[in-house]
């Protein structure tokens, strides 16, 4: 006899896309992941596991690579970031970087076998003039047949439309926590500014990858109440990051006691119950986690990682490090139909199990 019964039924997530609602009729209340969270281990890894194996093939993880095309010299005060130009970091700034460059980067992640790329710009939201060049990367790296992201900061009317529009598949905006603990962490935009940019991304019919980090000081209650907000976002995000904080001298955060890494677990576990058929990615910090707490976190229901060996600025496993421990899991990666080229497209992207393999 299990000794707690707690269960969780998810509603069908399958609104459409373009639908932004606050309203949504079924939310999860806060209490309710608390309570999956204080779970015993086993029980909320069984539950998590049964989950993801109803929406998922659970030997298939989907690979992302990151690629900073521009670097440093941020406005923001995220209290996290190497980047934050108020801040005293190693990270030298970088101008947005050529095309030629972006495209080569794109080029080795396809060889090395990733099916999206991931463009980052430390901006607090990019102006016309930057916005131009990122859309003819996007184009370019489309035409190699990978997914294409970007996360470029806060968007205004209009270039949401544009991102799409070039064949941009997803906009990665992360909440980062939750409301309550949100203005520990960032004081130069607030928590409806990011919903804002996120209503723009899904109203313009990208997908949405937003997530947050774990780790900066947060209550168990905080860091359920981050994956409320996402999973009673209608829809809720496609592509989920949950990245663990990566302390990076010279930030506010830099020394903030470590998460014991069976929290993460936990944590990957209920955004796994509370976001059934969203891709959940063990994101930054994977280094510190090691191969045995990942290899618990694929059974808790990750099953998407940021591939390559760096993120933005921060040191990523290496590749073949990752392809040693998937090679040890019996873990293959997620096969993806070529996105076409055409610019006007509407198309959606559908990852599924490689059947060559
Ligand atoms: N500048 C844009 C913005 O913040 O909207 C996009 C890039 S920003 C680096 C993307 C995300 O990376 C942040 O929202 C945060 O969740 C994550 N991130 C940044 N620094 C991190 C760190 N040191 N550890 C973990 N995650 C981090
Ligand atoms: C996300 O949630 N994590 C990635 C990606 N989205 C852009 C970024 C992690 C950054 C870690 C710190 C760094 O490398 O600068
Ligand atoms: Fe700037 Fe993004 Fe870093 Fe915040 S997370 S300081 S917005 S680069």
């Amino acid at each position: 006899m299990p000794t707690q019964t707690l269960s969780f039924h998810p509603r069908n997530h399958s609104s459409s896309h373009g639908e932004v609602s606050s309203s949504n009729p079924i939310s999860t209340h806060i209490d309710t992941a608390v309570a999956l969270f204080d779970l015993p281990f086993n029980e909320l890894l069984f539950q998590a596991h049964t989950m993801h194996r109803a929406h998922f093939d659970p030997n298939q993880i989907q690979l992302s690579t990151l690629l900073s095309i521009k670097t440093g010299g941020c406005p923001e005060d995220c209290g996290y970031c190497p980047q934050a130009a108020r801040y005293h970091t190693d990270v030298e700034k970088q101008a947005l970087l050529p095309l030629n460059e972006v495209i080569a980067a794109a080029s080795a992640a396809k060889a090395r076998g990733a099916t999206r790329f991931c463009m980052g710009a430390a901006w607090r939201g990019p102006k016309q003039k930057d916005l131009e060049p990122v859309l003819d990367m996007v184009r370019a790296i489309r035409g190699l047949g990978l997914e294409t992201c970007a996360t470029l900061g806060m968007l205004k009317e209009g270039q949401a439309e544009q991102l799409k529009e070039a064949g941009l598949d997803y906009y990665n905006h992360n909440l980062d926590t939750a409301p309550e603990f949100y203005g520990e962490v960032i004081t130069t935009r607030d928590y409806q500014d990011r919903l804002d940019t996120l209503g723009r991304v899904r109203q313009a019919g990208m997908h949405v990858c937003c997530g947050g980090i774990v780790g900066m000081g947060e209550s168990r209650r905080q860091r359920a109440g981050l994956l409320v907000q996402l999973a009673n976002m209608n829809p809720p995000p496609e592509s989920v990051p949950i990245n663990n904080l990566v302390q990076v001298e010279g930030t506010p955060l830099y020394g903030t006691p470590a998460l014991d890494p069976l929290e993460f677990v936990r944590t990957i576990a209920v955004a796994r119950i509370l976001m059934p058929s969203s891709y959940v990615r063990l994101s930054a910090g994977r280094r510190e986690l090691g191969d045995g707490i990942q290899a618990l976190c694929f059974f808790a229901g990750a099953n998407s990682i940021f591939y390559g060996d760096k993120l933005l600025t921060t040191d990523n496993p290496d590749a073949t490090e990752d392809q040693a421990l998937m090679a040890r899991l019996g873990l293959s990666a997620t096969h993806v139909d070529a996105p076409p080229t055409n610019e006007h497209t509407s198309c959606t992207p559908h990852a599924h199990a490689c059947t060559a393999n």
